[in-house]
């Protein structure tokens, strides 16, 4: 038990978004379809998938990305009309692009796209204002443009260098530091590294509130995080004790995808929901929004339809 945590097991639903450049591929490079179907990844490995380097990926992608439909205020209000009481947006996915103004690299939303707004600093704001706990998404061990790997090399990357690390360390600072706001680190995809406990401990020391997500891995075979990340789309089997959390997509892919037409009904939501909080676990259902910056509407209707049963049971 730690008091940093109360607010998190009471809160059961949160709001997972994935959003990147990956977005404007939609799934798609060149007219073929990377999205997650018949064994493929999901739309935001469109990257690995096509086998593209970073130059070519961000070239293409990067100067496209004006979601000029954004607006911070409506995505939070999706959320708390939903009856969560978190979000956690991607600030760096495996792509390596910083979905914020990051001083580290010029590799980001302010200087490489036409859009020069910070979305992760405008949601950190309103979630502030309209109250919801905001947090981000930051891929620690995987970033193919710092540490290119192929697709079938995936498994085998090679020990972090000291510069990545330390790139790693002062973007994990940066972001505590320039957004207060953030209470939940959501790691992704760690194994045992060393490097792993410095993660932790500039969370800890920057924001010792900030909830560390699972899947930051173990250092020297300890288990790190604050709570136990379940793998991807998993409800828990059986009640659990200690906290854990189910992350779930609302189609198929956690990326928006051109043409992934695999929603989950509104029915299918809610059982799934209500059979994860009644074994004991949180859990955080993704969106994946257009890169211009609109929700699609099962994602607009599928969340309506969460919150009238969570008004109806004094959930919201
Ligand atoms: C990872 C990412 O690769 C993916 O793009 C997305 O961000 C998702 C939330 O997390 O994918 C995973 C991670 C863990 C498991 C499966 C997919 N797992 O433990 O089963």
């Amino acid at each position: 038990y730690h008091a940093r945590m109360q607010w998190w097991d009471d809160a059961r639903f949160g709001l997972f978004i994935h959003w990147g450049l990956y977005a404007v591929a939609g799934g798609e490079w060149q007219g073929v379809d990377h999205g997650k179907e018949h064994g493929k990844a999901s739309a935001e490995w469109v990257m690995l998938q096509a086998n593209l380097d970073a130059e070519t990926y961000g070239s293409a992608l990067a100067p496209q990305f004006n979601p000029v439909e954004f607006d911070a205020a409506k995505w939070v209000s999706h959320a708390l009309g939903a009856g969560m009481k978190y979000m956690v947006i991607t600030a760096k996915h495996h792509d390596g692009f910083s979905m914020y103004g990051s001083e580290h690299t010029e590799y980001d939303i302010i200087d490489a796209t036409p859009f020069t707004r910070d979305p992760i600093k405008e949601l950190a704001q309103e979630c502030k204002k309209q109250g919801l706990r905001f947090g981000v998404y930051y891929s620690h061990r995987i970033d193919w443009k710092r540490r290119p790997t192929t697709w079938e090399t995936r498994s085998k990357m090679p020990k972090a260098s000291p510069e990545y690390i330390d790139f790693t360390k002062r973007q994990l600072t940066e972001l505590l530091t320039k957004y207060p706001e953030i209470e939940i680190l959501w790691f992704d995809l760690g194994k045992d590294e060393p490097q792993n406990r410095d993660y932790v401990e500039i969370v800890r020391q920057h924001a010792p509130d900030c909830i560390v997500a699972g899947r930051i891995g173990k250092a020297n075979g300890d288990i790190l995080g604050d709570y136990l990340s379940l793998g991807d789309r998993r409800i828990p089997p059986r009640s659990l004790k200690g906290y854990a959390e189910t992350c779930m997509t609302i189609r198929l892919n956690w990326g928006y995808d051109r043409n992934d037409e695999n929603w989950k009904s509104p029915k299918m939501l809610l059982d799934m929901f209500v059979l994860t909080a009644a074994r004991g676990a949180n859990m955080i259902l993704n969106v994946g929004p257009r890169p211009d910056g609109e929700w699609t509407d099962e994602e607009i209707h599928g969340l309506e339809s969460l919150g009238k049963w969570m008004r109806r049971n004094g959930e919201a």
